[in-house]
């Protein structure tokens, strides 16, 4: 039987494992990135591992998330990553270079190796022909040190491409329409497979933004083929040394296949609050738009911004719209500026943010009070831009631009006759602002600054055969990340500040809950269906374990918060009747009995003495994951491996 790109992957850096759907693989990983918002916490995770230098082919971190620096907090944290990063081997992004999945994919990203990265967008680097993860710090901080990344195998989706996008449809709408078809949730346990004819139309940056928003998807990422265009990326990139053909069997086998006519599609739009709420731009034609956002490692690439400032050129923005443009990288700001797009885009009367995160995880830039906003990223989650009852919509950067003219939402085919973009044959290549790590000789006798701001780890909480504790906070569907642990201006810079960040555990929710769930001691969140999608944050565990959350029940997860909620100890369980949602309340006594022996059969028994119900809750963990529970995480349990 043929095997799709993705197996092909897996199975030449398949350490433990079988392949099977829904066993699980552990995989030999090649790269790793993290950013400064996870980066902090991933090293000093790595730290305790006692591990001199990384064993990965190569571990790059970058400065891009946490950029304004309004007190020391954050460049304090830039100067440990920059000190722990040249001490262990590992390449150091300084903050300015650009977003990390830009400057990923324009600089290391290689064709058929294997990535994991402590953001959820890692997966950018399938438009590269990369097989890439996002995953929690911890596994990153583990991978570094050399040891395996555990997947659960995942079943192949294709998505079979035909024909070529119109003028002003562009690769955003391919995301939006995928996520019209499956939703948030509709790639959960799978990988997408991009393939068919019409894949030689898209660009490696158009490639990326597919498989950038495949996260959004909840796949566990998304892959396109490493082709004759690929390799004009590399070459274009001074990289052709690194492209390898990658391709699908004729014969690979996909557990479904979906159709998309590339020419069919029209600009579309995700309204608020969900990537999937999709509709097509026209059908909300005249709304009125207070602010439009352009960048983010979904729409940042030279392509992006070319045509963005081609729109823009020789126009102005309209006088009730503020528009903010970040390119997503030092090489795409230098080339914008050397063609002379960039003074295009200033004369429009747009804001030039900094090659950073920005707006996209409300470091500024948020939009007036129920302002609506436009903005050509990946996550439009209630509360996500810094202000509470502002309406985000996800548009492509066309679409973006037509409404900062307009001032309203506007199909972007009405402006007219889209230019020519003539895309360089050569990037400008200017690395300086990527620091190599220390020689070995030099590396032992360098020190790591650490700032005040550094708060040790919470205490690990072992699980116990029985666990006793109140239902401090019960949730419904599609609970993010940015749910249980908002991001933010404010709240951004106390990553490596657990005791700090736990006020704020649930804000978007409920104001009281990290009182009630301190006051408890101990306690079970209960949570519907997708629990803990978006980011890749390990805080969304790591504050609820410091709050003393012992158990999470939930509908269903989402894989990387399932993966984190089990690295920080804590149990994710499953309704295995999810009409039993409905017979828990906040605030009843629940207890879990015989834990142990649950975890073992797969049902753990869930009593509730307020009303005096009992059922079971459904679990599948594997033997290494059972191991970290009873270790109280992966930590302790990696200390107590390599101590055997
Ligand atoms: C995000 O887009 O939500 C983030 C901020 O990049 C996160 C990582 C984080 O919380 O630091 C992600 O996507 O993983
Ligand atoms: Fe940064 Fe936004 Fe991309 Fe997250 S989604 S890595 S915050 S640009």
């Amino acid at each position: 039987m043929g095997l799709t790109i993705a197996q092909k992957i897996i199975r030449a850096h398949l350490v433990s494992g079988d392949m099977t759907p829904g066993g699980e693989v552990a995989l030999k990983i090649d790269q790793t990135l993290t950013q400064d918002a996870t980066g902090t916490m991933a090293y000093l995770e790595f730290e305790t591992m006692g591990i001199d230098r990384v064993r990965t082919e190569r571990s790059v971190a970058y400065i891009d998330h946490n950029t304004l620096q309004c007190g020391f907090e954050n460049p304090d944290d830039h100067r440990y990553i920059q000190s722990v990063a040249k001490k262990h081997g590992i390449w150091f992004s300084r903050p300015g270079n650009g977003i990390c999945h830009q400057v990923h994919l324009e600089r290391f990203g290689v064709p058929g190796k294997t990535l994991i990265g402590s953001d959820s967008h890692t997966p950018t680097g399938g438009g590269l022909g990369m097989l890439a993860f996002g995953a929690g710090g911890l596994d990153v901080a583990v991978a570094m040190g050399g040891g395996a990344y555990y997947i659960t195998m995942p079943k192949m989706i294709r998505v079979n491409l035909t024909g070529r996008l119109r003028p002003f449809v562009t690769a955003k709408d391919v995301s939006l329409e995928i996520l019209r078809i499956l939703s948030v949730k509709g790639g959960v346990g799978s990988i997408i497979e991009w393939g068919g004819e019409g894949v030689s139309t898209l660009s490696v940056p158009e490639r990326a933004t597919i498989t950038n928003m495949g996260t959004e998807l909840g796949a566990t990422t998304s892959i396109f083929p490493s082709d004759e265009v690929t390799r004009a990326f590399l070459e274009a990139e001074g990289r052709g040394g690194d492209y390898t053909p990658l391709a699908s069997d004729p014969d690979a086998v996909y557990d479904r296949v979906i159709d998309m006519d590339l020419s069919a599609l029209e600009p579309l739009i995700a309204c608020p609050h969900s990537p999937d709420n999709v509709v097509p731009v026209a059908s909300l034609k005249g709304t009125k738009v207070d602010q439009v956002c352009i960048g983010s490692c979904t729409n940042s690439s030279l392509l992006d911004m070319l045509k963005v400032a081609a729109l823009l050129k020789g126009r102005t923005v309209s006088p009730s719209v503020s528009l903010s443009i970040s390119p997503g990288s030092k090489q795409v700001l230098s080339m914008l500026a050397e063609c002379g797009a960039l003074n295009d885009i200033l004369a429009s009367g747009a804001r030039v943010l900094e090659c950073a995160c920005g707006p996209c995880i409300g470091m500024g830039f948020s939009p007036n009070s129920a302002g609506v906003s436009l903005r050509t990223f990946n996550r439009n989650f209630e509360g996500r831009s810094g202000t509470a009852d502002a309406q985000v919509y996800l548009v492509s950067p066309e679409t973006a631009v037509a409404a900062a003219l307009t001032g309203g939402i506007t199909d972007p085919r009405l402006l007219g006759a889209m230019p020519e973009i003539a895309m360089p044959a050569a990037f400008r290549i200017d690395d300086s602002a990527v620091l190599a790590p220390a020689a070995p000789e030099e590396a032992a006798s360098l020190e790591v600054v650490r700032g005040p701001n550094i708060k040790p780890f919470p205490a690990s909480r072992p699980v116990t055969d029985e666990i006793k504790a109140p239902l401090t906070l019960k949730v419904g569907d599609n609970i993010t990340t940015d749910h249980i642990m908002p991001a933010g201006a404010k709240i951004l810079p106390y990553r490596s500040n657990i005791p700090y960040l736990s006020q704020f555990c649930f804000g978007v929710c409920d104001k009281s809950f990290p009182e009630r769930a301190a006051a408890a001691g101990q306690s079970i969140v209960v949570g519907g269906s997708n629990y803990g999608q978006g980011s890749s944050r390990e805080h969304a565990a790591l504050v609820p374990l410091y709050l003393g959350v012992r158990a999470v029940v939930a509908k269903s997860f989402a894989r990387i918060h399932a993966a984190n909620l089990i690295n920080a100890g804590i149990l994710p369980l499953t309704f295995r009747n999810p009409a039993d949602y409905d017979r828990l309340n906040q605030g009843d006594a629940l207890r879990l009995t015989d834990v142990f022996a649950g975890m073992d059969r797969g049902l753990v028994t869930l009593t509730d003495d307020t009303t005096g119900e009992s059922f079971e809750l459904a679990c599948a963990f594997t033997q290494r994951q059972k191991a970290i529970l009873k270790a109280g995480g992966l930590l302790p349990y990696t200390k107590e491996e390599n101590d055997k």
